[in-house]
């Protein structure tokens, strides 16, 4: 597993958001975190296999972690075929926060998820025309009360590919790049495991 030791840098920032099990240190409000650390996956959406495609190899090379979470090319789109992944996180601080997600589209007809948070109306997110390599998408901006939420990221359009979801309060932050990611939100031993190595 890909070691990230800049997960410390930010240790001294303000605490404004965090997961509800273990908190961890953020700066300005952001939250960032693996697409592949879902609290849970239901296929055809699933965390990249690790197959021996040069190409593939060459993606998750570029990846934060290693890993994303995909669509298969050919699993078939809604209504037919469902699937989805699940993000549960923890808001401390109410405010507007604006949600990312870092993706890798194939072509047009596989450059979208929907994300539906909470009860909200399901969003449309992606549609650019940035094919073949690791891009931040912009989500939705909403009014977050402190508590517990869910983020679900459903199957839309075979071939779509998610690396990170980042949430801030900072509207003028404009991802770049791998993010440092704040915190793990994978279920259980693994969360804790992983934000103990982070501490
Ligand atoms: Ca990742």
């Amino acid at each position: 597993m890909k070691t990230q030791p800049d997960r410390v840098s930010r240790a001294g920032c303000m605490l404004a958001v965090f997961l509800v099990t273990l908190p961890a240190a953020v700066c300005a409000g952001t939250l960032c975190f693996e697409a592949e650390d879902a609290t849970s996956i239901e296929a055809p959406v699933r965390i990249w296999d690790g197959g021996d495609d040069p190409a593939d190899q060459k993606v998750a090379a570029e990846a934060s972690g290693g890993k994303f979470i995909e669509i298969p090319e050919g699993a078939g789109d809604p209504p037919d075929v469902a699937g989805e992944a699940v993000y549960e996180f923890e808001i401390t601080q109410p405010g507007r926060y604006r949600f990312w997600g870092r993706v890798w589209w194939p072509n047009s007809c596989g450059n979208s998820f929907t994300w539906i948070l909470n009860d909200d109306n399901p969003f449309v997110f992606g549609r650019g025309g940035t094919y073949e390599s690791w891009h931040w998408v912009r989500g939705m901006l909403v009014t977050l009360q402190p508590g517990r939420h869910t983020l679900r990221v459903l199957n839309r359009e075979d071939g779509a590919r998610l690396d990170q979801i980042l949430i801030t309060r900072n509207l003028r932050l404009v991802p770049m790049g791998i993010e440092e990611v704040t915190v793990s939100i994978a279920p259980d031993e693994v969360a804790d495991e992983k934000n103990a190595a982070a501490e």
